[in-house]
């Protein structure tokens, strides 16, 4: 018989079965009213894994009618409890680290040991930074009259609704529902349609601190779930992260009803390298940030690279030598350094970019590491990284997001110039330069079209700092105090007037 989810499993087949068909409303797994369900297939070998709930706008009903009663209660309790209890859920988080790797893995494609334990780790530690963070939602008193006591305080939103995508679920989940609990809201996360098993199996866990119905997770589609809970009207705010193409819809939704949102949009991050950089220090970067480990399937990904001309071609072969050094395979073996494409579509949108790349006048794609050969992955979503050269600036290998494991290389002359080639794209979410010219660094950085800009370091996200793009990247910040503060709180103004 396929364990209840709670019993303790490493067998995350097992543990995908029993999370089949269910949403989590009020603190109890449900099915779907309408009892739709569609398939959860492992990537790397076309396997269905799951079947998930369908929801829709009556499940999204029940769900924030819950979210609704339960967020009376908890916003009444102390911050100092409710941070608390932000914090136990991370140290059940971190006991249960494995499993749930084994099941982002064999939902999501990403490797065990290069990405799956990394995220699932990263969660615990958000969730426990923001449990830390409940003495600081405070207000101030401002001098107003003789007599008159005039202060603020920060009081919650209300429900607050989450919509995930598949690439980094549990962690940009934690961003948003870690923040929003602590400061007194009640969620509803939509989980993405390719990765809502490990998410819902989180729910489980915070279920055994944090009362029924503060947490509730539903999975769907976007326009059939994710639309009617941004449209509900006791959704009180909206956070989402995904295509700049939704952002746009769930934005516009949010403003019809003038409640804040929060997007997080994806990038097409540029990394500037200077040919007085640590060479190899700078290659590892390059690896790292690209995120060749997650098939690129990151909105940080540096998908550009210019590279000062007299180490140009030095860069691009120390860089093919070392993705080709990587090893493809299956998520869940150890050895595997590199996973799978999440779906069928991306797969398809990936291969055609690689195609048109590699039909561009002038271009070379070179394809690094080799496609796994185990006969058992033969119907894996499976990818060469491929290294671009010879790109022209309009192509749409160099101007959109391909979310793959595709990266095209520049060559430059003249900082000015990189600066402003660097800047020439719609997106502005992250970027990083490579020198030992500190000046430099420090003036393109102040410089660059970014919401973060890294020097001499990969591209990584942190708890503690302000994260999130300019331009088309995004609206507003995650992580940091800043983010539980300007978007899940609102300031409320009271005076006393005590004169007689
Ligand atoms: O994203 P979608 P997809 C980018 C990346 C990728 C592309 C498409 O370039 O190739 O987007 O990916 C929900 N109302 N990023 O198709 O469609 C949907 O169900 C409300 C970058 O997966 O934006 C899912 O939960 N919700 C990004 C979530 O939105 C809707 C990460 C994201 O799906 C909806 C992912 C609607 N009308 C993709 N339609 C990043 N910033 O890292 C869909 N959704």
């Amino acid at each position: 018989a396929s364990p209840t989810p709670g019993a303790p499993t490493l067998d995350e087949a097992a543990l995908a079965r029993a999370l089949s068909g269910k949403h989590f409303i009020g603190g109890r797994f449900v099915p779907a009213h309408g009892g739709k369900t569609f398939a959860v297939v492992n990537p790397a070998t076309g396997a269905e894994v799951a079947q998930a709930a369908e929801g829709d706008a009556a499940d999204v009903d029940a769900a924030v009618q819950d979210a609704a009663r339960a967020q009376k209660e908890w916003a009444r309790l102390p911050a100092r409890k409710r941070g608390a209890m932000v914090a136990q859920c991370a140290a059940l988080i971190r006991e249960h680290v494995e499993e749930l790797s084994r099941l982002i893995a064999l939902e999501t494609g990403k490797a065990l040991r290069t990405e799956s334990r990394v995220e699932a780790n990263t969660v615990a530690d958000v969730l426990e930074f923001f449990g830390g963070l409940a003495s600081e939602l405070k207000g101030e008193s401002v001098p107003f009259a003789p007599d008159v006591l005039s202060v603020t305080v920060r009081e919650p939103l209300g429900v607050v609704g989450a919509i995930i995508p598949w690439n980094v679920p549990m962690l940009l989940m934690a961003l948003k529902i870690a923040p929003a609990l602590v400061a007194g809201n009640t969620v509803v996360v939509k989980s993405a349609e390719e990765a809502p098993l490990t998410v819902l199996r989180i729910c489980e866990l915070m279920n055994r601190i944090l009362p029924p119905g503060c947490f509730n997770m539903l999975s769907g589609f976007g326009p059939e779930c994710g639309a009617p809970l941004v449209a509900h009207p006791k959704v009180r705010k909206v956070t989402f992260t995904g295509s700049v193409e939704v952002g746009r819809i769930v934005s516009k939704a949010a403003a019809e009803k003038l409640i804040p949102v929060t997007l997080e949009l994806g990038g097409k991050s540029p990394m500037l390298v200077f040919a007085d950089c640590d060479f190899d220090k700078t290659v590892t970067g390059a690896v790292t940030s690209m995120r060749f480990t997650r098939q690129g399937q990151s909105c940080t990904a540096a998908s550009r690279i210019y590279v000062e001309r007299p180490i140009f071609d030095r860069f691009v072969a120390a860089l093919a030598a070392r993705v080709d050094a990587m090893v493809m395979g299956d998520p869940l073996d150890e050895k595997t350094d590199i996973g799978t494409i999440i779906s069928p579509d991306q797969f398809a949108k990936v291969r055609a970019f690689v195609e048109e790349g590699k039909a561009t006048p002038g271009a070379t794609g070179r394809a690094c590491s080799a496609l796994p050969a185990d006969p058992a992955l033969k119907k894996g979503l499976f990818i060469q990284p491929h290294i671009f050269t010879g790109l022209p600036n309009a192509s749409r290998l160099v101007q959109e997001e391909i979310f793959g494991p595709v990266t095209c290389v520049f060559p430059f002359d003249d900082a000015e110039a990189v600066l402003e080639a660097a800047n020439d794209s719609e997106y502005g979410l992250a970027a990083s330069l490579w020198t030992n010219n500190l000046k430099r660094g420090l003036d393109l950085a102040h410089r660059l079209e970014a919401g973060l800009v890294q020097i001499n370091q990969n591209l990584v996200v942190q708890a503690n700092l302000s994260y999130g793009g300019v331009k088309s990247s995004g609206l507003g910040k995650e992580a940091s105090l800043e983010s539980m503060l300007e978007h899940f709180t609102h300031k409320k103004t009271i005076m006393v007037n005590y004169g007689g």
